[in-house]
């Protein structure tokens, strides 16, 4: 019943390859192209794998554009207590901003902020501090990039700095810099109270940049638990016309950290193909 809105409708590289060699990047841009999808997100764990140059020749090429997510090392993690591995971060962020600009990526995105890990304690105060910082100057290391900076809210496994929108939205308050909120279905369905509220709270604040969709079990939306008719009918009331990137991940298709960080375990399904075209009319039925 509402307008069209001009979002962007994306797959995340993961649903086709786990690293980034030509072939692979070739393979991923082109398949995802021929789907009629907007972009591809090409997650950049370690940035001096990812050729960005022959990146954006491939994007030219088949029409496509890009955003970039990550997830810090654990020897290069912001929010470390420790200045010589916050120091480390932001040379991994600078560098994973280097990266996305030379694609051509409109964003940056992911757990800027953290390891995806599980920590065995909460936040320290000193640790928060680092976090607060390190987002601040990454906002002006990307100044002049053309990148947006999003940073994404991820469930409790994840991450221990925050684990919900209204505590993102402050925590970007206090970095006093322009940085938009990243939000995914998967992680919301565990920590947020439904799937209305949060994507409220960040519109509210003129933060909601970038939104992945995923399911609760990561595969096949609409097989799992996450409310998707609910979330894209808030998109749509809202008025979003920011990315909505598809993110999904099975054993068939390895990252060498990622994978293992996120525990993909299980074999959720083995046809990339079918899982993108499922998602492209998933997505395109409740959203377009
Ligand atoms: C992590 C997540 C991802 C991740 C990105 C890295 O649970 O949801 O968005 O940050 O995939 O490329």
């Amino acid at each position: 019943t509402s307008a069209r809105q001009p979002l962007q409708l994306g797959l995340h590289a993961l649903v086709w390859v786990g690293d980034w060699t030509p072939r692979s990047a070739e393979h991923a841009i082109s398949s995802t192209a021929a789907l009629g999808f907007d972009l591809i997100e090409v997650p950049l764990l370690d940035p001096s794998t990812v050729d960005g140059a022959m990146t954006r020749r491939l994007l030219d090429e088949h029409g496509l554009g890009a955003a970039c997510s990550l997830g810090l090392d654990p020897s290069a993690d912001v929010s470390s207590e420790d200045p010589a591995v916050v120091a480390r971060g932001r040379d991994l962020l600078g560098q994973a901003v280097d990266a996305a600009a030379e694609m051509g990526a409109t964003d940056l995105c992911g757990v800027l902020y953290s390891v995806l890990a599980k920590y065995p304690a909460p936040l320290t105060d000193r640790s928060r501090a680092h976090v607060v910082e390190s987002m601040a100057w990454l906002a002006d290391r990307a100044a002049g990039s053309g990148l947006r900076v999003n940073l994404e809210v991820v469930n409790r496994y994840e991450t221990n700095v925050v684990n919900t929108t209204a505590d993102m939205l402050t925590l970007i308050g206090d970095t006093g810099a322009d940085l938009g909120v990243h939000l995914d279905t998967y992680h919301m369905h565990i920590e947020e109270n439904g799937m209305t509220e949060a994507v409220h709270q960040a519109v509210d604040a003129g933060r909601l940049r970038y939104v992945h969709v995923g399911e609760s079990h990561r595969g096949y939306l609409g097989t799992g638990n996450v409310d998707f008719d609910t979330f894209c009918a808030t998109l749509r009331e809202v008025e979003y016309a920011g990315p909505v990137v598809f993110e999904s991940f099975s054993s068939a298709v390895v990252h060498p950290t990622l994978s293992n960080q996120l525990a993909v375990w299980r074999n959720l399904w083995d046809d990339s193909e079918d899982l993108a075209k499922h998602a492209m009319a998933f997505l395109a039925e409740r959203l377009r």
